[in-house]
């Protein structure tokens, strides 16, 4: 059975949790990381040398990075791969996908350091303000940009189905939706897809459950 190391409010390790609901992948999930057994513990390291959550083992085979798990759990596990699949195999459909996945774990993770980490949790040294006031223009502008998006494409991210690409960008939109500052647009096609993905119960149960 797939193991899931991390703990489970954790952005990344949901994502993980997440893919497994929508799949019906069993798994058996290990408390690791901040409050729990530490990253820096020699027995996860030696699983992960890179020291972060999520790993996961699934047959003997470790991995690492939350994106490479929900492909790889998709891959091994996701069943239709025509191009309505939730990670199609045709090149061009795939890339969509992936582009989605990328945008929301490089520049998006930049500016939640900011808005998140230093601006709501106040934690050192993402809190330096002028951090956290790049942090908040920056995710409005991004999140901005998903706001134009949906003007255009919708319900998901890829358009009339879901993909691996709303996974890691529903995640984003549930940390969205927590911030508070001044200034914060509305963004009622961003708030439409936040609905749309609650329609999805491993979306209730892993991701909008009331943690940011
Ligand atoms: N790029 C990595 C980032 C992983 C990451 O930053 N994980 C955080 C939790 S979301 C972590 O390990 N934090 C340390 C801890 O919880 O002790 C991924 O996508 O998996």
């Amino acid at each position: 059975m797939l193991r899931i190391l991390g703990r489970k409010n954790s952005f990344n390790v949901r994502k993980v949790l997440w893919v497994c609901g929508e799949l019906g992948i069993p798994f058996t999930r290990e408390d690791w990381g901040r409050g729990f057994t530490p990253t820096s513990d020699p027995q996860f390291l030696a699983l992960n040398p890179i020291g972060l959550i999520p790993c996961v083992i699934d047959d003997g085979i470790v991995l690492r990075e939350s994106n490479a798990i929900v492909r790889y759990l998709a891959s091994r596990h996701g069943g239709d791969t025509g191009k309505d699949a939730i990670y199609p195999k045709e090149l061009v459909a795939r890339c969509h996908v992936e582009q989605w996945m990328d945008w929301a774990n490089y520049e998006t993770s930049i500016s939640l350091r900011g808005a998140f980490l230093g601006g709501m949790l106040n934690e050192p040294p993402w809190n330096h303000p002028w951090f956290v006031e790049t942090g908040r223009k920056q995710i409005t502008k991004e999140v901005g940009q998903l706001e134009e998006h949906f003007t255009r494409i919708g319900p998901y991210v890829c358009g009339e189905h879901f993909t691996l690409g709303d996974i890691p960008v529903g995640l984003v939109v549930n940390r969205w939706f927590a911030l508070k500052f001044d200034g914060k647009p509305d963004y009622p096609a961003v708030a439409r897809y936040f609905e749309k993905l609650t329609e999805r119960a491993p979306y209730r149960e892993h991701v909008r459950n009331g943690l940011p």
